[in-house]
């Protein structure tokens, strides 16, 4: 899968050169492409910004260098899906991520400020597929961050960057419950004992107590995503 990230702050995806996705970008499973919008300005400043028509605070991002490097990234073709973060989004949830993760192609387009000139997304939806997707119901200075978290989410769901798939399949979210509570040895730790149940050998009665924590946990936790 390629993708290509657009920001003012390319060293925040730096990041990405580590761990898993660092391991699958090494072996070409995932090839990450992350592009400073300023290389497409052209004035001495390099400006990105501007105010606001109709007034108010903060900065907009001028449509300009975002059509510039627009135009270079979807003539390289693939059909990209073209993302842009923003807390006025649609909610990014694992099924977003399993979604995501079935496409060629993603491009991320990182807003600062007070976000990106709307045309930007107009003009793009026009040439290309768009979704603008939030993080959640709070505000990040910029999509940046929101986009290390997606590229995560999607890049671990790409067959072969985890070694063991099956790890994918009981974790939270994916059953539409959180996952049950997880211990390893030692069996007694500063006085605390993990469940008998877990150390039966009783793979019947462990599924059934893993079943009951997540429900239980859900119930308490996060009572919004049971039926
Ligand atoms: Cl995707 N962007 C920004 N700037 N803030 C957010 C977000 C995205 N998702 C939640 N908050």
């Amino acid at each position: 899968m390629r993708i290509d990230v657009v920001t003012i702050f390319p060293e925040v995806l730096g990041v990405l050169d580590v761990s898993l996705l660092g391991r699958a970008r090494a072996t070409g499973l995932l090839d990450v492409r992350v592009h400073d919008l300023r290389d497409a300005t052209h004035d001495r400043h390099r400006t990105v910004d501007d105010t606001p028509y109709g007034g108010g605070a903060g900065m907009v991002m001028r449509p300009e260098p975002w059509g510039e490097v627009l135009d270079g990234l979807l003539a390289d073709g693939d059909d990209p899906l073209v993302v842009f973060p923003t807390p006025a989004g649609t909610p990014f949830t694992q099924p977003t991520a399993v979604r995501w993760a079935g496409e060629r192609r993603l491009i991320f387009c990182c807003g600062r400020y007070e976000g990106i000139d709307q045309r930007v997304v107009e003009h793009t939806a026009a040439r290309a597929r768009v979704e603008e997707a939030s993080l959640g119901d709070f505000v990040l200075n910029g999509g940046e961050v929101a986009v290390l978290a997606m590229v995560e989410a999607v890049g671990r769901l790409v067959p072969g960057v985890i070694g063991n798939p099956a790890s994918l399949t009981e974790e939270s979210h994916e059953g539409g419950l959180l996952e049950y509570p997880s211990y390893t040895k030692p069996a007694l730790w500063r006085g605390l004992e993990v469940p008998a149940v877990l150390r039966s050998g009783d793979h019947g009665a462990v599924a059934r107590w893993r079943r009951e924590q997540s429900e239980a946990r859900t119930r308490r936790v996060r009572p919004d995503l049971l039926p």
